[in-house]
């Protein structure tokens, strides 16, 4: 078992050059009543990443779910020291992007769905595109050719109607902001996240649009959807939300200019760091 302290050593006794190591990584999972699934999507993402040859940690960020979500995920974390789990106030599956963020330590975070519709599995289509595309971000995307999706027809109207509002409003260079598998890399998350204020619905928009705004690469990957969840979550009134949402992104980037005037701050706060790290004689962080 790999986890992210382990320092890709296991190359040294081979008498070839060793491979170029993967990149660590952070799994993110948000979650709020999964107790349906919450342990099995966190031995199947170790087992995924594991098989993948990935140093890793699989973070699940509870919100507040009124079921046994947080028991359980907990009981699967006891598994694996891999594995780790937090719990808090229910605030968005936002505010879930953001926690995660803040704690991931690996070299690159990767986002999924508690539900294991777009299984990690495929991290390694994602990876090879990460890679040899030079990207930033890669999103796994539903609106490819070669993507394939088990998925309503309602669903499938309502993605390519919120893709053509996205392209007209945004003129992001991608098709499908909204399937949960998406790769950062860290150092993208550390600028992004500090700048979202969306908790619940088009959070996803919201850190591709800064990202994007600051000039990261960000590409799509071909992805496979099937129907894992026995009782769809997804209806009408969550789609008016996201639209409701979408709107504000777009009156805070172009009208507010909000994302720019905050994160002028963040930029000053990570340069600052950066500047004193760099000056330290203390190793960070201090109480290692
Ligand atoms: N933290 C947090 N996570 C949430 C919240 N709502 C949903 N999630 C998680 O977000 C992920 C996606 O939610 P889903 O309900 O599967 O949404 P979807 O895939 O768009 O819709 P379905 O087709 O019904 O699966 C899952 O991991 C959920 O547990 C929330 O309010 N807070
Ligand atoms: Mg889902």
């Amino acid at each position: 078992m790999m986890s992210l302290s382990d320092r890709g050593q296991q190359d040294t006794a081979s008498a070839q050059p060793p491979a170029t190591p993967k990149l660590s990584i952070s799994a993110i999972v948000p979650a709020f009543n999964e107790e349906w699934g919450i342990a099995r999507c966190m031995t199947e993402t170790a087992e995924a990443l594991e098989q993948l040859g990935f140093r890793y940690e699989v973070i699940v960020i509870d919100d507040g779910s009124s079921d046994d979500t947080l028991a359980r995920a907990q009981a699967a974390a006891a598994e694996n020291p891999c594995l780790r789990v937090a719990g808090g106030t229910h605030l968005g599956k936002g505010s879930a992007l953001i926690r995660g963020a803040h704690s991931a330590r690996g070299e690159l975070v990767l986002f999924l769905d508690a539900d294991l519709e777009v299984h990690p599995r495929q991290l390694e289509i994602l990876y090879r595109a990460l890679i040899d595309q030079h990207a930033d971000v890669v999103i796994g995307s539903k609106l490819m050719r070669s993507s394939r999706i088990d998925y309503p027809l309602k669903r499938r109207i309502l993605s390519i109607g919120y893709y053509l509002l996205i392209r007209t409003l945004f003129r992001l260079p991608i098709h499908d902001t909204q399937t949960g598998l998406k790769l950062y890399r860290r150092e993208v998350l550390e600028r992004v996240a500090p700048r979202l204020l969306v908790k619940a619905f088009a959070h996803d928009l919201e850190a591709l649009v800064n990202a994007h705004r600051l000039g990261y690469r960000i590409v799509e990957a071909p992805v496979v959807v099937t129907r894992e969840r026995p009782f769809p979550r997804i209806g009408l009134l969550t789609a008016l939300h996201v639209a409701w949402d979408t709107a504000a992104v777009w009156y805070r980037t172009y009208l507010l200019r909000y994302y720019d005037r905050a994160g002028a701050l963040v930029d000053a706060n990570l340069a600052t760091r950066e500047q004193l790290r760099a000056r330290d004689s203390i190793p960070y962080p201090i109480d290692e």
